[in-house]
């Protein structure tokens, strides 16, 4: 991969059922990095789209009375429709029923094969459809009768067939030595911890084929096997770059991938599985599995099977996609788990967005539309309050790119909203309207100086809430595609003579 070049991936979402506002969290929070990385004038390739195979999908296929394409058909294109009313800036959308996926996952297979690292014997043990994974007898609990896994509470079930099996116990040290060598491979450290210690403890060779359904890709030369699905899933990664054509322009400029975005439940199939599958094949692994926690509901994960699900699409009619995307991102403590309620998200957007950076950006244009005519002349003259608001800002950008290379998005977000505070704070200090009767250069300072905090805030925030930040970038003249960080290593983004345009109020205060 080429420097300054950013591949960035969400899981692929199972099409088993309605997508739900964890969906809509993952894919949100790639996308944030996707635009900041793109503003930063990187060439990012954003990727997100469907896990189609497998029992789970043919159950659900089973159970709606329809064959699992024509289902999956349907589902998928219910994700597609939430990643445009999420505004993702996906520039792919993959589906692993794709002939292109097919052709991948079956060179990955040879490769495999070829290498000596599948064999065939027979698989006896637990099974869970709803988290599509194989755990071992210590992780099976009971409860109410029934057999759960302890870590997902997900119901197993005893399976015994004839199976294609990974040597992923040769690959335990290397593994060891992969994630030494790359400290940052996993993200947080927190989960970083918890698969070293797993992997310490010891691999079992994994099963990698079933027998007892159809619905997948079948395995090369032995059509009574499907390729399990995680090993067919994880290779989309691979399949929207054009593997195996390694030689074409996709793949010589994205691979290995900067950034996979997944929940901590689908973490062991990425920080252990896909690398050992990788290794083997002889490709280069990922740089960062970055895992966020999940979106809880009482206390428990919000999904499907529990039935205690907030749906985004009746947020985002509701309350509006920005503000659903800055909730989201600013509430959630990224590494861990975050309860979410309409109650806090009222709080947040009256807070933030209405009450700080919304009343900054319409006291700033109001004013100016109504006292200067839309336009501003910097002063030469820049007072102690003028070089105090500029240092303490300077402070406050200084760590932003390495929060964002550390997906540190929550300390990102408290900075851009400080600023905004502080810029607040330094308006109401100075008021250019008391200054309008007697000192009108000064005037133009104060308001020149706010304009140029409002255009660093609105591209710093650009990447949670595309739409409304671009509103006052316009607002500001500045062409969107000028959009750039570049300000960052000290430059200033507006000219001393500014021109605006009138701004529409950007948020709504929510009364109770
Ligand atoms: O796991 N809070 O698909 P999926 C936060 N097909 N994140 C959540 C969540 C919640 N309540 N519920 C789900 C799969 N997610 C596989 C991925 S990738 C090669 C294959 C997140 O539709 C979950 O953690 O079950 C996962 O990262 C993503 O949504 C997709 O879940």
């Amino acid at each position: 991969m080429k420097r300054n070049n950013f591949y960035i991936t969400t899981p692929i979402y199972y099409p088993s059922g309605k997508p739900h506002i964890g969906h809509a969290y993952s894919s949100i929070f790639a996308d944030v990095f996707a635009r900041f990385k793109r503003n930063d004038n990187f060439n990012v390739h954003f990727l997100t789209g469907t896990d189609e195979h497998g029992l789970k999908i043919q159950k659900a296929a089973e159970k709606n009375g329809s064959d699992p394409l024509s289902y999956c058909n349907k589902i998928s294109k219910t994700f597609k429709d939430l990643a445009i009313k999420l505004n993702l800036s996906n520039d792919d959308f993959i589906r692993t029923t794709e002939s292109r996926h097919y052709k991948s996952v079956n060179d990955i297979w040879s490769k495999l094969i070829k290498s000596g690292d599948i064999y065939l014997s027979k698989y006896k043990g637990w099974y869970s459809v709803s988290d599509e994974a194989y755990y071992n007898s210590d992780e099976i609990i009971e409860k109410d009768g029934k057999k759960i896994s302890s870590f997902s509470g997900s119901l197993v079930e005893w399976v015994e067939e004839e199976s294609f099996f990974f040597k992923l116990s040769a690959w335990q040290n290397k593994l060891l030595d992969f994630y030494n060598k790359n400290e940052n491979f996993i993200l947080p450290v927190s989960r970083r911890n918890e698969v070293i210690s797993f992997v310490k403890r010891g691999l079992k060779d994994l099963s990698v084929s079933r027998t007892s359904f159809t619905w997948g890709i079948k395995v090369p030369n032995n059509d009574k096997h499907v390729i399990y699905v995680w090993l067919d899933a994880l290779t989309n990664y691979l399949s929207a770059l054009n593997y195996p054509d390694i030689d074409n322009k996709l793949y010589k400029d994205f691979w290995p991938a900067s950034l996979h975005v997944i929940g901590k439940d689908i973490l062991r199939f990425h920080a252990i599985y896909w690398p050992a599958f990788l290794l083997a094949s002889g490709i280069e692994p990922p740089q960062r599995v970055f895992s966020h926690g999940w979106i809880l509901s009482g206390d428990e994960k919000m999904s499907k099977s529990k039935g205690n699900i907030l749906d985004p699409l009746e947020i985002i009619n509701t309350y509006g996609i920005d503000e659903l995307r800055y909730y989201l991102m600013k509430e959630v403590s990224h590494g861990t788990d975050g309860n979410i309620s309409l109650e806090n998200l009222e709080n947040c957007i009256n807070s933030d967005l209405a009450n700080n950076y919304g009343n900054l950006c319409q006291i700033v244009f109001s004013f100016i539309k109504n006292n200067c005519d839309n336009k501003i002349l910097k002063s030469q003259k820049i007072s102690k309050t003028d070089k105090d608001l500029f240092e303490r800002t300077k402070k406050l950008t200084k760590h932003l790119r390495s929060d964002m290379d550390k997906q540190n998005l929550n300390s990102y977000i408290k900075s851009v909203i400080d600023i905004s505070f502080l810029t607040n704070k330094y308006i109401n200090d100075e008021q250019p309207w008391k200054l309008k009767k007697d000192n009108i250069e000064k005037m133009n300072t104060v308001l020149h100086t706010s304009l140029e905090q409002i255009a660093k805030i609105s591209i710093l925030l650009n990447p949670i809430i595309p739409i409304k930040s671009l509103e006052v970038i316009k607002a500001l003249n500045i062409e969107p595609k000028k959009i750039n960080l570049s300000f960052l290593d000290d430059q200033n983004i507006l000219d001393d003579e500014v021109k605006i345009k009138n701004l529409d109020i950007l948020f709504k205060k929510i009364l109770n």
